[in-house]
């Protein structure tokens, strides 16, 4: 049997959705952040091979990474439904969003957010220094290339319900937790982005979701 060993406010949370929504039988072991590093416990770090979160164990095999694990679930329930096969219509869509989010979106967030709280902890001289040098990042990178990415999924969600069309699939679940992030932190406004803000509500509102999150009992993001 699968268990999942979730971190909480992580990334896991989408493989903590998946096995929901499968509704087939697995474990799960809740793991809390370190409170002075808010990183991964070291019992955590024990079972992980990067240190990181998502880790799932099966047996003698041990996986992490989130878009490994969700296609190590999914060859199991290989129906097209949450992975839509080869040769079927919304394949690129889907392939598009599934890789987007851990290809980029997800790295892109991840990046500004640590080089935001290395400024926040500089030392006090340093700061301002600090500071200008992540701005100037900002403008010029993660600025650009979050914008590109917030247009496109705004697109995207105009066109359809879910990313890949009308129904669930697994690049909503990656894509998922990345949009609270940037929705919470990332600068995506309302205003802005509409049908990024309705994906997020139906997101939180779908049953198999609440499941997950009551199960994670946290709450996704990490302040
Ligand atoms: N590309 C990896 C990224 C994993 C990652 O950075 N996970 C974060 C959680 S959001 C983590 O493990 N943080 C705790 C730590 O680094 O100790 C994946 O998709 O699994």
């Amino acid at each position: 049997m699968i268990t999942l060993h979730h971190l909480e406010k992580s990334q896991s949370i989408r493989i903590l959705w998946l096995l929901e929504e499968l509704g087939e039988p697995y474990e799960v072991k809740l793991y809390d952040r370190d409170p002075q590093t808010r990183l991964a416990p070291a019992a955590y770090k024990a079972v992980s091979p990067l240190g990181t979160a998502p880790v799932i164990t099966d047996g003698a095999v041990t996986l992490a990474e989130t878009n490994a694990i969700v296609d190590y679930i999914l060859d199991r329930h290989d129906d097209g439904r949450l992975r839509p096969k080869p040769g079927a219509p919304n394949r690129a869509k889907y392939l598009f969003w599934f890789h987007t989010s851990q290809g980029s979106l997800q790295p892109l967030l991840t990046n500004k957010f640590v080089m935001m709280a290395l400024t926040a902890r500089a030392p006090f001289l340093m700061r301002p220094v600090a500071k200008a040098m992540v701005d100037g990042l900002d403008k010029a990178f993660y600025g650009p290339r979050l914008a590109a990415l917030f247009r496109e999924i705004e697109k995207a969600l105009a066109e359809s319900k879910w990313f890949a069309g009308d129904t669930l699939t697994a690049a909503d679940m990656v894509m998922g937790y990345s949009m609270e992030l940037c929705a919470h932190r990332g600068g995506m406004t309302e205003a802005a982005y509409p049908n990024a803000f309705r994906f997020l509500k139906q997101m939180r509102e779908y049953p198999s979701y609440i499941r997950a999150m009551e199960k994670d009992g946290k709450g996704t993001i990490l302040l």
